[in-house]
């Protein structure tokens, strides 16, 4: 019998990825956990929904053991340039938090957890462009330092213990339902909602910056099949994994041909640096070889889909 626990529930993959796996597990066996107390209806609608800390290791082995957890996605993280101002929540959150989280399931008897790593783990003396999956490791900022080292702790806990640890280096994750928060790769986002809602939109990197990105659907998509590949199968713990690479500019653009006279200016701010220390382009085969990763969605078809799902959001009265 599968049991899930989804930490960070609320955020912008948590949210998403909760429904699809009720969907897969049936809704009772799915704990969305989150930090806030009122978080959106669908959550709470259709299956448990419980306030958690994930820096509180005695409430979150309360709650593991409290609903026979088998399974955590340990999603609950602070971002890259909320990091940046406050490097020392980002390190208790992400760190502590995944410490807390592997002790957890190492000590009940959780058979398997998903945790997102990030292009952050990349940093200015990588390779910039199709950087490989085995490289160099030297971040500049606090949240790739946190997810650095959630990699070697997912690693150790896997050789120690036993441990099915997996996760997914995730580029900037691009989706309509809820809007990421306190990320360098947000931008890619926000440019959206001020098309759908008739606004000028300024940007706060470069129009050249080029970074990896994925939609949403994809990244839903990778997740699950990481999840369920055979074991055998895996060379790594934690997979590059990409789904498109684009400047400010060419999605500007891209969006400009489907919303014409869509402004955009250019203010780069603290998040430029952030941005010209990450890869422009991910190389992904060992994901492709060893559980069949491929991307659906390329930067046309992934700018129609979020035009058309915004459009949809603001004549409902949700924008
Ligand atoms: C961020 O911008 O901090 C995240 C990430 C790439 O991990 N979206």
């Amino acid at each position: 019998m599968t049991k899930i626990l989804i930490t960070g529930a609320t955020g912008q993959i948590g949210s998403e990825l909760t429904l699809v796996l009720r969907e897969k597990y049936g809704g009772e066996n799915v704990v969305a956990a989150g930090h806030k107390k009122s978080p959106n209806p669908r959550l709470v609608d259709t299956g448990p929904f419980v306030t958690l800390d994930v820096t509180d290791r005695a409430q979150l082995e309360r709650t593991v053991r409290e609903h026979r957890i088998t399974e955590i996605y340990h999603l609950a993280a602070i971002l890259s340039a909320t990091g940046e101002q406050n490097p020392d929540l980002a390190w208790r959150v992400n760190m502590e938090g995944l410490y807390n989280v592997l002790e957890v399931a190492r000590q009940t008897g959780v058979r398997r957890i998903f945790w997102p790593s990030s292009i952050a783990v990349f940093g200015p003396k990588t390779p910039r462009d199709n950087t490989p999956q085995d490289t160099i490791l030297s971040p500049t900022t606090m949240y790739g330092i946190t997810k650095v080292a959630g990699e070697l702790l997912c690693e150790y806990y896997h050789r120690r213990y036993g441990l099915d640890v997996r996760g997914l280096r995730f580029p900037g994750i691009i989706s309509s339902e809820t809007p990421p928060g306190g990320g360098t790769t947000d931008y890619a986002v926000e440019i959206f909602y001020a098309a759908v809602r008739g606004e000028p939109y300024t940007c706060f990197v470069r129009p050249d910056t080029v970074l990896p990105m994925m939609y949403m659907p994809d990244c839903l998509k990778a997740t699950l099949r990481l999840m369920e590949a055979d074991p055998a199968r895996l060379r790594y713990r934690i997979y590059n994994v990409t789904g498109m690479s684009f400047s400010a500019e060419e999605l500007a653009r891209e969006i400009q041909k489907r919303v014409p006279g869509f402004r955009v200016q250019y203010k780069p701010d603290f998040r430029q640096h952030i941005a010209d220390s990450w890869p422009r382009t991910i190389d992904d085969s060992a994901a492709r070889e060893d559980w069949g990763w491929k991307p659906d969605y390329d930067l046309p078809k992934m700018v129609e889909a979020m035009l058309v799902a915004l459009q949809k959001r603001k004549e409902r009265g949700e924008l």
